[in-house]
């Protein structure tokens, strides 16, 4: 049995996507959506209920940065959780009955699979460009919104590189091509990060509130209430620029000023004891937790669509 327990290989978790497909056909879909740098297959995973109708959705994406591996690993407890609980769990149901989850359970596969092989502690994507010997670019400072401005670097060595344009990375282009082509469908876009146990929203590249400011808000505190309701860990909502830092180009906002109302974006645990290298002791509790959040905020989107 795959163990969710686990940090799991990209390899593992491509055959999981697959075989999570092959045995739930009445509840998961998946599309390829892109290729990254290195010739990967990017497949998204559509949760929900089939139906005759194009059922409103809410678009889910793990692992932007590489070297944060308990995000990937909440992407795929969403799916086990949503798959198991599908029929039992009456707000699971509902979501599902009503709406379509589709997840990317990994967004920078070629940098997730680098951390494996070489290097830890790698960020950005493995892309390479003509005049640098530096690889990579930050994927959460390539998307267009406010691109390069701030809390952002213009040089490739730096681990915040911005990319040589707005969507220079064929992940963020594929991703950002994805959800405007289904933007009539998408009411929220959830992006999982770690670390510093924060759950933010727009905006990040100014320090100016979002137009929904206040229900954005509303909405995040309710999330980390019902997050902390199971193990007492403390989560801070904000905007992002205010809680954590001004930081330009990342998808969050992007996607916001696309259009999107709920955009947030996690930080999981921990506040930096471990960091990056979360222990997998800490997966199960981890994802529980997160998973109220989410279904809070799924639930919230659901009473306004
Ligand atoms: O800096 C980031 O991209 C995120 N923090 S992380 O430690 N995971 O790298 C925060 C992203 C907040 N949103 C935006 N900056 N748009
Ligand atoms: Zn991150
Ligand atoms: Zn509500």
């Amino acid at each position: 049995a795959y163990n969710y327990m686990k940090y799991n290989s990209w390899d593992k978790i491509e055959a999981w996507i697959s075989s999570m497909a092959s045995s739930n056909p009445s509840l998961i879909s998946t599309q390829v959506i892109g290729t990254t740098f290195e010739g990967r297959a990017m497949t998204v995973m559509k949760i929900g209920k089939q139906s005759s109708s194009t059922k409103p959705a809410i678009f889910l994406d793990c692992g932007i940065h590489a070297r944060e591996w308990i995000s990937p690993a909440f992407c795929q407890w969403f799916v086990k959780e949503a798959v198991e609980t599908y029929g039992s769990d009456a707000q699971m149901t509902s979501l599902l009955d009503q709406m379509d989850i589709i997840v990317l359970p990994v967004f920078n596969i070629d940098g997730y699979a680098y951390t494996w092989s070489n290097n830890r502690m790698w960020r950005k994507t493995r892309s390479r460009r003509s005049g640098s010997s530096c690889i990579g670019t930050d994927p959460n400072r390539n998307f267009d919104a406010g691109w390069c401005t701030t809390g952002a670097s213009s040089n490739p060595c730096s681990d915040t590189y911005c990319g040589s344009k707005p969507e220079s990375e064929v992940e963020v282009k594929a991703v950002a091509d994805y959800i405007r082509r289904n933007l009539s469908t998408i009411k929220a876009y959830l992006t999982v990060h770690s670390y510093s146990q924060l759950l933010l929203f727009p905006y990040s590249y100014s320090y100016q509130l979002a137009a929904h400011h206040s229900e954005l808000l509303q909405v995040a505190e309710g999330a980390a209430e019902a997050l902390r309701s199971l193990y007492g860990t403390r989560y801070t909502s904000g905007p992002g620029a205010a809680t954590i830092y001004p930081a330009a180009g990342g998808s969050d906002d992007w996607a916001y000023d696309l259009g999107v109302k709920y955009s947030y974006t996690f930080e999981l645990r921990d506040t930096g004891r471990y960091g990056f290298l979360l222990p997998e002791s800490q997966i199960k509790p981890t994802c529980e937790e997160t998973m109220l959040a989410v279904k809070y905020i799924t639930a919230h989107v659901l009473e306004n669509l």
